[in-house]
């Protein structure tokens, strides 16, 4: 009796010590919580190593017609001088991008063109008719060698001229085609150098690609091989990238003017840059430190475009080309690692450390970055050939790739 006594004392007491006072700290718990979890995520975020916080990473979706998403505002970009019959190359890459995975996506491809002489009626409808039914749109995206130059300050033309061992009325005399492949001692051929300026500052805020906010970029050199097993542009938006890379790194530039304009640009230097093992970038940067910057492979990869145009990416566009006009060593790859290095690490990943192997061969290499036999092996394919053009017949008849057997006219294009 006394220990039923006893008991009934104890469960009282425990009521009057524990279940009531938690029930009335429960009842604020909703008032007082949320506001004191929004400062704490406040602060973290405006705190120098924000970049370091976790995020849950999405995996790749996987493509077939069941899981394939399309979305809004991307574009695939590429980049042709013009006016020679190697832009025939075109086809090839747009014709194996198209098997590979635009067939599905069909989103918006724009060819940007310093000379319009190779878009003529005979050329036309035929890579209409290789994309179809994606939308093609060629943009013209210079004006003459000679107008540029007069377009510059005087000090700077003169500069340049002086460089390039040339004059305005020489430019002027020999044409508009020629003039872009002056060589000079500084720069080499213009034509390369207005592509790297280009890719570097001007695509940003081109109106051509006003209306989107992804761009896919494909060298012209780049040819896909299988189709694409994962959605990069699906990955890329499902986790709030600013780019997304096929390769790293693809050389590195470094030497005092690069570290002036980087330190000028972001207000601190590069001391290391890695990839993590989840695909994410780790950098640490320091007012003290220069060290060389490894570079994204300039041959495909996806970049957000609201990123790029932002304010503090247009300086830093600014500042690295300079008065340095179609100069090399302030190129796109550079200009596309810089600000993501910088300013956005944890949304700047590689794709096959995500779990995307997209299988497109560039300058011999699959992706930039395997031996194209070590591929092949792979998928149980023996070629000792090295061009594009001799390895693909010898893949297609091995079963792989047939959505591409529509491309076969136009593969004849080996690097
Ligand atoms: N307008 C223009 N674009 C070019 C020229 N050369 C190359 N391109 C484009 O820029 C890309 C990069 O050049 P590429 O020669 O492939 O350089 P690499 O990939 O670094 O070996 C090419 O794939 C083309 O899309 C050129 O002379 N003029
Ligand atoms: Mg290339």
């Amino acid at each position: 009796m006394a220990r039923q006594q006893y008991r009934a004392l104890l469960v009282i007491v425990l009521v009057i010590l524990v279940i009531v006072p938690s029930a009335i700290i429960s009842a604020h718990w909703s008032k007082i919580q949320p506001s004191k979890l929004l400062s704490g995520v406040a602060r973290l975020s405006s705190a120098p190593n924000s970049t370091e916080l976790p995020r849950p990473v999405r995996p790749p979706s996987t493509l077939n017609n069941s899981s394939f998403r399309r979305h809004e505002r991307v574009v695939v970009v590429t980049k042709v001088h013009g006016h020679n019959p190697a832009e025939g190359m075109l086809k090839q890459c747009l014709c194996l991008f198209t098997a590979a995975y635009n067939f599905r996506a069909q989103y918006d491809i724009v060819v940007f063109a310093t000379d319009l002489t190779y878009f003529t009626n005979a050329t036309l409808p035929d890579l209409q008719a290789i994309v179809h039914p994606a939308r093609l749109v060629i943009v013209p995206d210079s004006m003459s060698v000679k107008d540029e130059l007069l377009a510059l300050p005087e000090q700077d033309r003169a500069l340049f001229l002086k460089q390039c061992n040339t004059t305005i009325d020489a430019i002027d005399k020999m044409g508009p085609t020629p003039a872009w492949f002056i060589g000079c001692s500084h720069i080499g051929r213009i034509n390369y150098g207005w592509q790297a300026e280009f890719r570097s500052k001007q695509i940003w805020q081109h109106p051509a690609l006003a209306k989107y906010r992804y761009m896919l970029w494909l060298d012209t050199d780049a040819f896909s091989m299988s189709g694409w097993p994962q959605d990069p542009v699906d990955y890329f938006i499902q986790n709030d990238l600013v780019l997304l890379f096929d390769h790293f790194p693809q050389g590195a530039v470094t030497g005092p003017e690069v570290q002036d304009r980087l330190h000028q640009a972001f207000g601190t230097g590069l001391c290391t840059v890695k990839i993590k093992q989840n695909g994410r970038m780790q950098v640490r940067t320091a007012k003290n430190c220069r060290s060389r910057m490894p570079l994204v492979h300039g041959m495909l990869h996806m970049t957000d475009l609201d990123f790029y145009r932002s304010p503090l990416v247009k300086n830093f566009t600014e500042i690295w080309i300079g008065n340095t006009k179609y100069a090399r060593k302030f190129d796109d790859q550079a200009a596309v690692s810089a600000p993501a290095f910088f300013l956005a690490p944890d949304r700047t990943a590689d794709m096959r450390r995500s779990g995307i192997e997209l299988g497109v061969f560039h300058n011999f290499k699959a992706d930039g970055q395997e031996k194209t036999r070590e591929y092949l092996a792979k998928r149980n394919v023996t070629s000792k050939a090295q061009g594009f053009h001799k390895i693909y017949p010898t893949f297609v008849a091995s079963g792989h790739f047939p959505r591409s057997n529509v491309c076969k006219p136009y593969i004849k294009y080996g690097t």
